[in-house]
């Protein structure tokens, strides 16, 4: 592709209700969006990085700032450029896997309209529709958090993320379990707030037969995880410490986890993230496709590469309306329990200018 400009617009979308994490409360969500305009067309890039670096270290300013400082000016001086040349081109730079693959998304939408193909049908996916799981926040008290899970089971979600953290972990697992009973697919997510010191707090969780505890601890703690998986019955699975195709390979290789949670930000691109499933898959480790509460754009994206066969458990790629009551496309819906995966050229989804200019904080347009 040969890209004419690049635009970075920043964006403030309001969340339909307080997220809270082990690592914070947000009440809005901040986001980057790239655009990269070509001579036939353009392509859309989400960038999936906090306003604050809470969940890793990079942040909306951040992304921003590289992408405008060192990515396109490498990109305009690297003259025709493919999306499958984006990471190696942006190689030199270490770091910021989240600025890399929202610039990466933006040059694989715009080829892929050019071509007519749709993100599915590149990755190879198999699937028309992708299974929704629900990422549901610590939640003020047991009886609010039941209320919140039984609405979502209404709506049709075929599986519940319980946030855990310290003082909020067997009490609402146990009260889920009794309330929603044995069928039900149910996992948790730390967010690494634990150490290998809670091993037998977070062994408290065994006798509830979840599906896997999702990053107890912290990002580099590869070795405790796999010491972990040794002292539980709960599959591990991790997402913050799974940052490339090589890191999965070596957390793999030293048993550190069970399971993997695949989102292509934080691994540098959606092209990385397919990598990593096909890594996975040849070690017999299942995969699913995680959430950064991405806007229409990248959750169509994530539908697409859920819909890969090495996906074989439900992702966190919910409804637009579980966290925005609106989204800058036209909105992903749950039917029976399933989000369509966009069929569309490129991502399959189009921005609602209206919508995307009303939520607009600032744009910046890059010339060569
Ligand atoms: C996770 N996502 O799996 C993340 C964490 C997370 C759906 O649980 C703004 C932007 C707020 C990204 C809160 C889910 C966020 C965010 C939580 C990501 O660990
Ligand atoms: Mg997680």
């Amino acid at each position: 592709m040969k890209l004419t400009a690049i635009e970075l617009r920043r964006i403030s979308l309001p969340l339909v209700a307080p997220f809270r994490t082990s690592f914070g409360t947000e009440v809005t969500k901040e986001a980057l969006l790239v655009r990269a305009i070509t001579p036939d067309g353009d392509g859309w890039g989400e960038c999936v990085a906090m306003d604050a670096p809470l969940y890793s270290y990079e942040y909306v300013d951040t992304a921003t700032d590289v992408i405008r400082r060192f990515f396109v000016p490498k990109l305009f001086a690297a003259g025709e450029v493919s999306a499958g040349q984006v990471a190696h081109v942006l190689e030199p730079f270490k770091g910021h896997p989240m600025a890399k693959a929202a610039v990466e998304m933006a040059v694989l939408d715009a080829e892929l309209r050019l071509l007519g193909q749709s993100l599915a049908g590149f990755f190879g996916a198999t699937r028309d529709r992708v299974p929704s799981g629900v990422s549901v926040g610590i939640m003020e008290s047991v009886p609010v958090l039941l209320d919140t899970v039984a609405s979502y089971l209404d709506q049709g979600y075929v599986r519940i993320k319980l946030k855990i953290e310290p003082g909020w972990d067997v009490e609402p697992v146990r009260a889920v379990r009794e309330r929603f009973g044995d069928d039900l697919l149910l996992q948790v997510d730390a967010n690494t707030a634990y150490t290998l010191g809670d091993a037998r707090q977070l062994g408290r969780l065994d006798p509830f037969d979840l599906l896997l505890i999702e990053q107890p601890l912290a990002e580099d703690d590869v070795r405790g995880h796999a010491e972990l998986t040794r002292r539980i019955k709960t599959p591990v699975c991790l997402d913050e410490s799974v940052t490339s195709a090589r890191s999965a390979a070596d957390a793999i290789a030293l048993g550190a986890c069970q399971i993997i949670n695949v989102k292509p930000g934080r691994v540098g691109g959606y092209l990385e993230a397919r990598k990593i499933a096909a890594v996975a898959a040849a070690n017999g480790i299942p995969v699913w496709c995680g959430g950064m509460l991405e806007t229409g754009l990248g959750r169509g994206a994530n539908a697409a590469l859920a819909a890969c066969p090495e996906f074989t458990l439900p992702g966190d790629v919910s409804a637009s309306n579980r966290f925005y009551a609106q989204d800058i496309t036209r909105p992903f819906v749950l039917e029976d329990g399933h989000i369509a995966v966009p069929t569309g050229p490129g991502l399959g989804v189009d921005v609602v200018h209206d919508v995307l200019d009303e939520v607009t904080v600032s744009v910046e347009t890059l010339r060569p």
